[in-house]
């Protein structure tokens, strides 16, 4: 798409129209696809284009959002070319026709050979030691699996390591988690595994799974009737944007009393309020008061690391108060006493740890947790995402605000829930993890452990905590692997395993794979790349932060001969298999069996469907149950819309959804109750600490609107690239000055785990030696400084490091093409 494009060409009412639920976040907004042959076009009249839209006068504002980024032209496999527009699904009750700068970008992301997709995998490649070379389907899988085999068999599965995607949306859906999934875990068998985002095979949230509490338990319409919203390390406008412009600011701005009195009739209406908690002034907090003014929204700007201080002071408070559900406590939950024990913790104790004044968290309890009037509790609503994920001790701070939210009856009452905002969609079927116990993996990567390493949808080299120790060690070990393949001329198949196998089995060699939509910068490390397929490209099914299952079908064919990770899953094993045929072993053949696999239909079918049969026993408890009602063709019908899992019924040819968890008061345990957990306040683990101590500023570190996750795709789009040409870091005006730096400015952050380079952004919203640093970006690796410590579950504090600034040199050409307007608007 040229920067200068102004024209739109309309699609004609013959235009093939599609659904599309945008894979950027776990919100899913729901979009149209129409495609058209490229030298058609749609007239101006209503009855000549597919909109339906009269363009021969000036449209009403926002009768429709179009903009030439949602359109593109595609080439399909048979050389044909076509038009494609992608727009927001004014029907869709998730976005209701709302689009972010992300998913209004779809149409552009979409594979163009001469445009700004052109750098996509479209062939599998091999590394011939000194170069990359494009190859077959079955000479890169001949070598894969070979090398697989090999080790498999010398010294079983435990080296055969594997960096997976768990999501939905993009490298994910129930299809291609059930895929990789029954690869790895049923006929691998490895417990080598780390997911996308975290270092080892486990969940983000054990502790609210341990009392009893799924993440994701709401609808979006429960924000929109709530008394009062607590955002906790969540950033919604930037992070979940429609999320937050359809469902939170509606209720804020008092545009949902309509909708409260028709769920609560004549139940006491205050005003909304809302509750921020983060140490950050974050553009969703500058934005919600230019829109609603301050009255009705507190900011907590704790120190960082310190929730869990909060939670238990505000928790012993609210405790005192009486402002408890004890009928509810009684009969429904477990563990209540010993919580208040353990957790017990004075205000002044709490305000002097968290920096937050006694005031301030009195209005906080009273806001969310003081009846409305006598005998009617509030409807609170708590939504956290990844400000205490990647927290100061994961395990510990859930624990201590579910026991707040439990106390107080939060959950499973309309209006209410305490959720995950989420990242990246959902769409978990996979086999049990075969470990014993998680692994550490990247730091046994480090360590010298592992053989194999698959890079399967995601980035580690940009994302991973002490990520330059990490990407140093990858480098050095797929390198021993490299100068053994240099060596080899004119060898066949068994010869370049054998040349692997003997790198990677006795000189220390990590044989590394990247199974990806482009070459990353994982590829510096690879030594086979193979070229997967997104969504358009094939039918895939994901469910959003509301647990509402849609299926995204294929309008387009994926570039070359890429395909969808479900079905170079089975490629995989079906060559596993034929290798352990050829050798008469049988039994090792069956273990890669049941990959005949025609269609991703066949993968869903085979997992998402199969997991929920009666009898088979739920594979994912939110997939679980009755999975096998939904079939692709019911799924189409459901449209955008879709169905929110567990699925109850198929009634009059419609999918019967769940809209909330917990209704019951049966809770995810053993005895059915929630359970309290005690998680007494344990200050910073030493090696954060350290930093802190040593090290002048906290790196507060995240998201920014315009880019999505490592921007696989926004690094080729002018639109984003110039304006986040170098990872962008958010300092203090003031510290800005000090360090002698100009906005633009190129600084190195370093500490004892690594150095990193930033783009200086001073902001007047960001308070003395802190900063914010732009996450996972190519030109700038926030990771690099992030120490290696986790909680008990491996779970990162990648929020909370410390590090000295200093600048590197002046900016000028950055200056000139880059805005550094305050990125907070503000009134
Ligand atoms: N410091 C710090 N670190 C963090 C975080 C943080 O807040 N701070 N956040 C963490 C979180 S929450 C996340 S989610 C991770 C993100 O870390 P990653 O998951 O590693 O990042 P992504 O960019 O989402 O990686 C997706 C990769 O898969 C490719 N891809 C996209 N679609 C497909 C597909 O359909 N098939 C295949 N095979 N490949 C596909 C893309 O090209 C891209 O290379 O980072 C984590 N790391
Ligand atoms: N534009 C855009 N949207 C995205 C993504 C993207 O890449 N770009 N990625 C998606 C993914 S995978 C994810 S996981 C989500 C993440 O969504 P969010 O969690 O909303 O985003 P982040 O920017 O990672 O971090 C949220 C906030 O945590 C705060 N924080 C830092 N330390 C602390 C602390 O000690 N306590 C508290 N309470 N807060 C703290 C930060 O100041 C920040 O405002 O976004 C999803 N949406
Ligand atoms: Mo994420």
């Amino acid at each position: 798409m040229s920067k200068r494009a102004d024209r739109i060409a309309l699609p004609p009412v013959t235009a093939k129209k599609t659904n599309l639920a945008c894979h950027f976040c776990i919100v899913g907004c729901g979009y149209h696809v129409y495609k058209w042959p490229e030298n058609e076009e749609g007239g101006r009249a209503p009855h000549q284009n597919a909109l339906g839209l009269d363009f021969r006068k000036q449209l009403p504002p926002l009768a429709a959002t179009l903009t030439p980024a949602m359109t593109n032209v595609i080439t399909d496999r048979d050389g044909r070319r076509y038009n494609i527009m992608i727009v927001p699904d004014k029907g869709c009750v998730v976005n209701q026709g709302l689009s972010s700068t992300r998913g209004g970008k779809m149409a552009s992301y979409m594979y163009q050979p001469e445009g700004l997709t052109k750098e996509r995998l479209a062939y599998p490649r091999l590394y011939t030691g000194d170069q990359w070379l494009d190859t077959t389907w079955d000479k890169a899988l001949a070598i894969y699996a070979g090398v697989h085999k090999a080790i498999l068999d010398k010294e079983g599965p435990d080296g055969l390591g594997f960096n997976v995607f768990d999501h939905g949306g993009a490298g994910g859906g129930f299809e291609n988690t059930w895929g990789t999934g029954k690869l790895i875990f049923s006929a691998f068998q490895t417990p080598f595994v780390r997911i996308h985002n975290r270092p080892a095979y486990n969940s983000e949230c054990h502790a609210t799974r341990d009392m009893g509490i799924g993440e994701l338990n709401n609808s979006y319409e429960d924000t929109e009737i709530a008394d009062c919203i607590v955002s906790v390390g969540a950033n919604q406008y930037e992070t979940q944007t429609n999320y937050f412009l359809a469902h939170l600011l509606p209720n804020m701005q008092g545009a949902t009393r309509d909708k409260k009195k028709k769920f609560f009739g004549a139940e006491p209406q205050p005003d909304t309020r809302i509750v921020f908690i983060d140490p950050r002034r974050t553009p969703t907090i500058t934005i919600l008061e230019t829109a609603v003014g301050k009255d009705r929204l507190l900011h907590l700007d704790l120190e960082p690391g310190t929730d869990i201080a909060l939670f238990n002071g505000v928790f012993t408070y609210v405790v005192e108060q009486g402002w408890i559900d004890k009928d509810f406590i009684a009969q429904h939950t477990t563990g209540f006493e010993d919580a208040v024990k353990a957790n017990r913790m004075s205000l002044e104790e709490t305000s002097r740890i968290t920096g937050v004044s006694v005031d301030k968290l009195k209005q906080y309890a009273e806001w969310a947790y003081k009846p409305k009037a006598p005998g009617v509790l509030k409807r609170t609503c708590h939504t956290y995402e990844k400000g205490i994920i990647w927290g100061n001790d994961n395990y510990l701070i859930q624990s201590a605000l579910l026991n707040l939210v439990i106390a107080t009856h939060n959950v499973g009452r309309r209006g209410t829930g305490c959720v995950r905002m989420g990242g990246h969609q959902e769409g978990y079927a996979r086999p049990p993890y075969p470990g014993k116990k998680m692994i550490y993996v990247d730091k046994e990567i480090i360590e010298g452990k592992g053989r194999t390493l698959t890079i399967w949808g995601c980035n580690a080299f940009q994302t991973t905590l002490n990520a330059e120790a990490y990407r140093n060690a990858v480098l050095r070990r797929s390198e021993i692997v490299k100068q053994a393949m240099r060596k080899l001329r004119g060898a066949d198949t068994p010869r370049i395993v054998e040349a692997i196998v003997d790198a990677v089995m006795n000189k220390g060699g990590l044989f590394v794979t990247l199974i990806d939509l482009y070459p990353t910068m994982v590829m510096d490390a690879a030594h086979v790349a193979l070229p997967a397929a997104h969504p358009g490209e094939m039918n895939l099914t994901s469910m959003n932060g509301e647990r509402r299952l849609r299926l995204s079908e294929k309008f387009m064919d994926p570039p070359g001969v890429a395909k969808p990770d479900c079905l170079i899953a089975a490629d995989i094993a079906n060559t596993m298999k034929r290798l352990y045929e050829q050798e008469g072993n049988a039994a090792m053949a069956a273990r890669f069996a049941g990959f005949d696999w025609k269609t991703e239909e066949d993968a869903f079918n085979d997992g998402f469907r199969r997991a929920g049969q009666p009898g088979a026993g739920p594979i994912d408890s939110q997939g679980g149950g009755t999975g096998y009602l939904a079939t692709y063709e019911r799924l189409r019908k459901a449209g955008n819309n879709g169905v929110q899992l567990p699925i109850k019924e198929y009634k009059d040819g419609k999918l019967v959804g769940t809209e909330m968890l917990y209704t019951d008061n049966k809770f995810d345990t053993a005895d059915g109750k929630a359970k309290f957990l005690p998680s007494p306040w344990p200050g910073l683990a030493a090696p954060v600490a350290a930093q802190k101590a040593k090290y002048r500023f906290y790196v507060n570190n995240g998201r920014v609107n315009e880019v999505w996750q490592t921007g696989y795709h926004n690094k080729y789009d002018p639109h984003v690239k110039d304006r986040y040409p170098v990872a962008i870091i958010e300092l203090n005006p003031q510290d800005a000055r000090e360090l002698g730096v100009e906005p633009g400015d190129i600084v190195e952050l370093y500490n004892d785990y690594g150095a990193t380079y930033a783009m200086a952004y001073p902001d007047a919203a960001i308070k003395r030696n802190h900063t914010f640093m732009q996450f996972g970006w190519f030109n700038g690796i926030v990771g690099d400084v992030v120490t290696d410590w986790t909680d008990r579950h491996y779970i990162p504090y990648y929020k909370g490091t410390w590090a000295n600034i200093r600048k590197i040199g002046g900016g000028d050409h950055f200056r000139e093409g880059t805005s550094f307007k305050s990125r907070r608007y503000q009134t």
